[in-house]
């Protein structure tokens, strides 16, 4: 069984009660946790008692633990996967040898960085979803979103757990800064990209769940491959809730455009690009659904750093972050002298051009994340062909839109054709949301909290949370 201790204040299964400097310097952070949560965690939510889940072990079956709690009491463990005994280096320069449970000096800053990025993240797209809670489509919804916001604070103290238990006064200092960056600020911004970027509506919110809490997969399983034994368990463990995200998001959208064809059929809507009428109707349009996919994909896209990176490589070669399943695959797990397509961009073509495989890792798990994607959009697809239409959502080009990388300074549209800027700009409604979609989004947005109910816009799920009826009262609002 999983030996969590939940007596204490900060529930964990790595002892932390027999290591009293860490413990005193967690409780230290804890406060500034808790306070960081109360202003920026899910606004006007604070104390309502939602039907959460609680990770209570680590074991796979049963691990979670379901009943109402107010979130800042919300119990945010320390949980690592189970140590896995003799397990060895699988990949790079340290492949055979028994995986570290400390870090290795030189390769010290190089880890720190990968922690401290990975752990930024988490409190970001918390803030960015602290509004989402005013505008829930329904209860089901409501407790949805704080379920995935508890969530990723926990993942931040997954990670602030590291820091502190293995980086000494650097790893506290990074801690603390962790606190205190904001998403989409100007002077303290969150480190990467995507993450400063707004979720203003629902759409957005299952976009961002289905695309970027899926690179969030991608990067922990990379990771969760590490030679730093303490990260790979921790990473471990953090996928195991990041399933549920992704839930949240694909069917969120399969919801959405469920609700749409269902509606646009009993309408005897022909052209499902006739946004006009179907906007009329109050649901959401797929041609807007489409833009959405451009805009949240591409974003996530640039989360896989450059395509041919040194940093990645180095990580690689140190045997700090691996390959997507790197032990199922069938290679040397050197990289020294093996190449791997990558798409490029050479005389105004995208051309697959091979590199020294070494170099080329962030682009492979590019790969494998666009797959994953492909089999997410089959769904949605099969939904709407369900209804007799012949509309199709598809992901752009990988080359359009993007801000890092091979293609951050070329024009693409999304199948992929190279164009001019002035072209470019003069179809960027045709590809991206503009303010009239935004706006439209934002008519359609309004809290529903009447249990068993939902928005016009959406369809009801097909199962309540843990088995609960359809019309279980997931959030208590008081009346
Ligand atoms: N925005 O060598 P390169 C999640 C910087 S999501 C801004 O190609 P590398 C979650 C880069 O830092 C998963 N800057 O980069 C999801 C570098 O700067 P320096 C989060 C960017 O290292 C939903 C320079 O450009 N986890 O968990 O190969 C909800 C050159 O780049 C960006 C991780 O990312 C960007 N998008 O790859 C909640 C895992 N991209 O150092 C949570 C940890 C690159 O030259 N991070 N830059 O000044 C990593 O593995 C890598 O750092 C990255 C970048 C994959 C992010
Ligand atoms: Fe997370
Ligand atoms: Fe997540």
């Amino acid at each position: 069984m999983s030996n969590v201790d939940y007596d204490s204040l900060i529930p964990n299964n790595v002892g932390l009660a027999s290591d009293r400097r860490l413990q005193r310097a967690l409780e230290k952070w804890h406060p500034g946790f808790i306070d960081w949560w109360k202003t920026m965690g899910p606004d006007g939510f604070q104390d309502l008692e939602v039907y959460l889940r609680t990770a209570i072990g680590v074991d796979p079956e049963g691990w979670a633990r379901f009943g109402y709690v107010k979130m800042p009491e919300y119990r945010w463990g320390i949980l690592l996967a189970p140590q896995e005994k003799n397990r060895r280096i699988a990949f790079g320069r340290h492949k055979g040898e028994p995986v570290w449970q400390e870090v290795p000096g030189e390769y010290r800053a190089m880890l720190r960085r990968l922690v401290v990025i990975q752990g930024d993240t988490e409190p970001a797209s918390v803030e960015q979803q602290r509004y989402l809670g005013h505008t829930a489509p329904s209860l089901y919804d409501m407790r949805n979103v704080f379920q995935v916001n508890v969530e990723e604070g926990r993942h931040l103290w997954a990670m602030v757990y590291l820091l502190h238990k293995y980086f000494g006064r650097d790893g506290r200092e990074e801690a603390e800064d962790l606190l205190m960056r904001r998403s989409g600020n100007q002077d303290k911004p969150r480190i990467l990209g995507a993450f400063n970027e707004e979720t203003p509506d629902w759409l957005s919110f299952f976009m961002f769940t289905t695309f970027t809490d899926r690179d969030g997969k991608m990067q922990l399983e990379a990771l969760a491959q590490s030679g730093f034994d303490p990260l790979a368990r921790t990473t471990r463990f953090m996928l195991t809730e990041e399933g549920h995200h992704m839930f949240v998001g694909r069917t969120g959208v399969e919801r959405v455009v469920r609700r749409t064809c269902e509606i646009m059929r009993k309408n005897n809507i022909a052209d499902p690009t006739d946004t006009g009428a179907v906007r009329k109707l109050g649901v959401i349009d797929l041609p807007t659904m489409q833009k959405k996919i451009n805009f949240h994909y591409s974003v996530t896209l640039d989360l896989f750093g450059a395509e041919i990176s040194t940093n990645a490589s180095n990580a690689y070669n140190a045997s700090l972050k691996g390959r997507f399943r790197e032990t199922t695959i069938d290679d040397d797990h050197l990289l020294h002298d093996s190449t791997y397509p990558v798409l490029k961009h050479v005389n105004g073509k995208l051309v697959n051009v091979d590199e020294p495989a070494i170099n080329a890792v962030n682009s492979r798990l590019c790969d494998d994340f666009i797959a994953d994607c492909e089999q997410v959009l089959a769904t949605w697809n099969k939904a709407i062909a369900d209804h007799g239409y012949d509309y199709r959502l598809s992901l752009p080009s990988r080359a359009f839109h993007r801000a890092v990388g091979e293609f951050s300074d070329i024009y693409a549209t999304p199948d992929g054709n190279v164009v001019g800027q002035a072209e470019w700009e003069r179809r960027r409604e045709e590809w991206l949301p503009d303010n009239d979609d935004l706006e439209f989004l934002l008519s359609l947005m309004e809290q529903v909290t009447e249990p068993g109910k939902f928005s016009h816009w959406i369809a009801p799920p097909r199962a309540g949370i843990n088995g609960k009826p359809g019309d279980f009262e997931y959030v208590r609002i008081a009346a």
